[in-house]
């Protein structure tokens, strides 16, 4: 209610100076003076706004730049991060020193060459060798930023180390659910054509053995009903909507048992990559380990929209694509305990919330350290978008590797 007091006294107020101002031009024209609207005096007014208009957008930015930089992401802490790092500490200097450049000389030749009556501009219409200069020099800065952008990218994205650990991540509205491989160090072979109980579709034998007989089941099920509606149908009970929707889940069965038994006969060619699927590890809480210093190769997967697996603290991020997989390989280089004590000593903060009984924020403290590592999902991919993140921890090796010893394998063997 106050705002809208302020709102409509703030719009009043502007439509009082129009009126005043619009009455002065009359009065002015019923006096008939032939002089110059506007005087000496105002436009030397207005060249003086322009320059302190440019001083506060400064200080504004300056300030900022200052007072916020507590609430920036910590310095990397994964090792590829530093090059990202660079890349962008070398570009915000360049894009800033640019801005300073140009708009300072903006601002002064706004205030140094306003009107004056009787002066006269000096008439320069070109320059070949200026021309030349201002259009090499930004080609060649932009050529070797672009150059060195896409070269950084190129070495994060084809890693010469293998990978010590392979973990997938797959995306749905609105959660992750992890895989981690198991001792063998690959991940099986996973489809589609699995999901259900199994949530990221691991697909060993006995799983498409599993999902077959379901399938069949499912098909047997959908006949049955259909014979039901259209004897209801026959006695004058109007069951086409239901006959319809059985008709389309049929088809999906049909087809998802075409693929099971062709990934089937694809076992007997390859045992191996869909075997690998046996101990891998399925993690469906939004809470993971990850051991420090070890390179892994993450591979991740979508079952319905497109999401992004985004990685801030160790500047990774990717796309999780239906119907692909994609991949990002990094190496954590700090436990979250030393993430957090180096973001204390960098000066980073963050605000620790105290909710009461009913989950309203009753305090927020700036806190030095770090919230901790999280995978977000970077899309805008629904609702509960907001939610859909995956707590990690990085610890020792040797207590991740007591940790991942604790979780099931997919198939017990
Ligand atoms: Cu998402």
């Amino acid at each position: 209610m106050e705002i809208i007091l302020i709102i409509l006294a703030v719009l009043l107020g502007g439509v009082a100076i129009f009126k005043i101002l619009k009455a002065r031009e009359l009065v002015d024209g019923l006096k008939d003076e032939k002089s110059d609207p506007i005087t000496d005096a105002e436009m030397r007014t207005n060249a003086l706004g322009l320059i302190v208009y440019g001083f506060v957008l400064f200080a504004l930015l300056v300030v900022q730049i200052v007072g916020w930089s507590k609430y920036m992401l910590p310095s990397s802490a994964s090792v590829h991060g530093d090059d990202i790092d660079g890349l962008m500490n070398i570009t915000m200097i360049l894009i800033l020193s640019v801005f300073f450049v140009t708009h300072t000389l903006l601002f002064w030749f706004g205030f140094k060459y306003y009107y004056r009556k009787g002066r006269k501009g000096f008439w320069y219409p070109h320059n070949n060798a200026m021309e030349m200069a201002w259009t090499v020099v930004p080609a060649i800065v932009l050529i070797m930023l672009i150059s060195y952008g896409m070269s950084t990218w190129g070495s994060i994205m084809n890693p010469e180390d293998e990978a010590d650990m392979h973990i997938e991540f797959v995306s749905e509205q609105f959660k992750w659910t992890t895989r981690f491989a198991g001792d063998d160090g690959k991940l099986g072979e996973a489809s589609f054509a699995l999901y259900g109980s199994n949530a990221v579709g691991v697909a060993t034998k006995n799983a498409l053995l599993k999902r077959l007989d379901e399938s069949k089941a499912a098909i047997e099920n959908i006949r049955q009903d259909s014979i039901k509606y259209e004897k209801l149908n026959e006695d004058g009970w109007n069951r086409s909507k239901n006959l319809d929707k059985s008709e389309e889940s049929l088809k999906n069965y049909k087809a998802n048992v075409v693929r099971l038994n062709r990934m089937l006969a694809d076992y007997e060619k390859f045992p191996a990559k869909y075997d690998a699927g046996k101990d891998d590890k399925v993690i469906n809480g939004n809470s993971i380990k990850l051991p420090k210093g070890k390179t892994i190769k993450f591979q991740f997967r979508s079952k319905d929209v497109i999401h992004s697996a985004y990685f801030p603290h160790f500047r990774a991020q990717m796309n999780a694509v239906p119907g692909m997989k994609t991949y990002f390989t990094f190496q954590p280089k700090e436990t979250s305990e030393e993430f957090n004590l180096k973001a204390a000593e960098e000066g980073r903060v963050y605000l620790k919330r105290t909710l009461d009984e009913e989950g309203n924020v009753i305090a927020a403290v700036e806190t030095p350290g770090s919230t901790g590592y999280i995978l977000l999902c970077n899309k805008i991919c629904g609702a509960s978008h907001y939610n859909m993140k995956v707590y990690i921890e990085v610890v020792e090796e040797e207590e991740f590797n007591e940790w991942i010893a604790d979780q099931k394998a997919f198939e017990t063997l």
